[in-house]
């Protein structure tokens, strides 16, 4: 298995993953302005679709959309989904809200655009956390421990921070809580986002 990811991208969530998963994976960085993963290859010859996350599954066939993509590992990999009947539909439903809602409003700050925008954006993304904040079921979104759906609002949260998104305290604590953890911490020092010594992660960059 080989995830192809970028730094500070939304495939961190696949990365943190994979980690907490503790299975074995590859793992190449993909430089996404010029489309060419680290060894040199043409990223468009992986997935047409030029982004990342994409997951090369053992038998070469490959996964993309993030959703998909934490879907698949949340069910191969159990401990990072949630039990219970309605379980995986929980996870979906909190994957959807994250990327289509919370991810797509992030647009305005990676593209050139105006201050206007971006104080919007600051504005919606604050309400959505609101509501993700409410959610919460103990430290993480669906109780004592974090699920694929934690992971990608992680990485929401680091976004936050670097862009100076009000961040209700409820989210900061759970971003500080999945900043502690090992596996968090092997992929942020795997991006490059903390250095080897530090040892909890507060800040994305
Ligand atoms: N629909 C995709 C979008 C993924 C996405 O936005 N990836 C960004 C990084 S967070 C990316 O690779 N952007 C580069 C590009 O679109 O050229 C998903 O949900 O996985």
């Amino acid at each position: 298995m080989k995830l192809y990811y970028s730094q500070l991208a939304c495939s961190l969530a696949d990365h943190i993953a994979l980690l907490e998963a503790g299975v074995p994976f590859e793992r190449e960085s993909v430089n996404l302005k010029t489309k060419r993963t680290a060894s040199g290859v043409d990223f468009n010859d992986i997935t047409r679709k030029g982004y990342v996350p994409a997951l090369v599954l053992d038998n070469g066939e490959v996964l993309t959309e993030n959703i998909a993509v934490l879907d698949w590992l949340a069910t191969e990999y159990p401990t990072l989904g949630i039990p219970g009947n309605l379980g995986r539909t929980r996870v979906l439903e909190a994957l959807a809200f994250i990327s289509t809602e919370v991810h797509r409003s992030f647009k305005p700050m990676w593209h050139a655009s105006s201050e206007t925008q971006k104080a919007q954006a600051r504005a919606t993304i604050s309400k959505l956390l609101d509501i993700l904040s409410e959610s919460l079921a103990g430290n993480y979104l669906f109780g004592a421990t974090p699920s694929v759906a934690d992971f990608y609002l992680f990485v929401m949260l680091l976004w936050a921070e670097r862009f100076d998104v009000s961040v209700p305290p409820e989210l900061a604590a759970l971003r500080q809580r999945m900043a502690n953890r090992p596996a968090v911490q092997e992929a942020m020092r795997h991006e490059g986002l903390i250095s080897a010594n530090d040892r909890a992660a507060s800040t994305a960059a």
